[in-house]
């Protein structure tokens, strides 16, 4: 009985070591084009040689003798990592095939959509082209706010004043692959529109002012219950209205409807749409 233990003790001892693999490594690293990765030599016994076999041989740098070398990848696809280490006068190999992906291609645009331009608020919509599925999307809106992380698409934020921003977004995809990109968002100040006034010449509350922080180029159309196109003008900082139409006529009392469409260059916004009251 006890020299059957010992036999297949022997026996285990035997075949543990003929199916010990002697070479082996690990890849560390986000297996995306451009990007470093590391090459971890874990092979257990002593090394005097390491030949490293990247697979990409058509590109300078595709084999090393560092027992852990990084290496980098510049085009998409499928490689044969081969580890050749020499131990003891014999030679061992271990082999992985590893993919690699391209690069996520990070756009987002700035939306004011459903927003009414003079908002402090942009929805933030992202556009990003990736291979992978895209994990995380980080914001940096650039008004030295935290940036913020998020598995959504778009995200609303609003802004506490006006200005110029750069706002960066990161996308990382399930890889770990990422890329960025960074983009001017302007903010504008409020419009301060007034929704009554009195176009009598008591000097009192005889025009309708419509006044901005003076940086957007703007434009507004006024009309009539019915429709009729009372008043249209573009102005900088200012647009006054006296009340009269084209041919110098005061409007009659009532609600009129108004439409301001900011021209602010590269940026699009929606109309800022609202009503005003003539009385006399
Ligand atoms: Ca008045």
């Amino acid at each position: 009985m006890k020299r059957y233990y010992l036999f297949a003790a022997v026996a285990i001892l035997f075949m543990q070591k003929a199916f010990t693999q002697v070479a082996r490594f690990s890849v560390e690293g986000n297996l995306c084009v451009n990007n470093e990765l590391s090459f971890v030599d874990e092979t257990s016994v002593t090394v005097t040689n390491w030949n490293w076999d990247f697979g990409d041989s058509d590109d300078a740098g595709s084999s090393s003798s560092l027992q852990n070398p990084t290496h980098t990848y510049s085009d998409t696809g499928s490689y044969i990592v081969k580890l050749t280490i020499t131990s003891n006068g014999s030679t061992y190999t271990d082999q992985k095939t590893i993919q690699i992906s391209a690069l996520p291609k990070a756009s987002f645009s700035a939306d004011s959509t459903q927003i009414q331009f003079s908002s402090y608020s942009r929805v933030f919509i992202d556009h990003s082209e990736s291979f992978h599925p895209i994990s995380h999307y980080i914001w940096n809106f650039g008004d030295n706010s935290s940036p913020i992380s998020t598995e959504n698409t778009s995200t609303l934020y609003k802004y506490t004043e006006n200005g110029t921003y750069n706002v960066w977004l990161k996308v990382v995809d399930n890889e770990g692959c990422v890329d960025s990109v960074s983009k001017i968002v302007q903010i504008y100040d409020r419009f301060f529109v007034p929704n009554v006034f009195t176009p009598n010449n008591d000097q009192i509350n005889d025009n309708f002012i419509i006044t901005s922080n003076g940086i957007t180029l703007f434009s507004i159309e006024i009309y009539s219950r019915w429709g009729n196109l009372v008043f249209k003008r573009s102005g900088h900082e200012q647009i006054i209205w006296d009340g009269r139409m084209s041919d110098g006529s005061l409007v009659s009392s009532g609600t009129y409807f108004y439409v301001i469409n900011a021209e602010s260059g590269d940026i699009t916004y929606d109309p800022e749409k609202g009503f005003i009251t003539v009385f006399y």
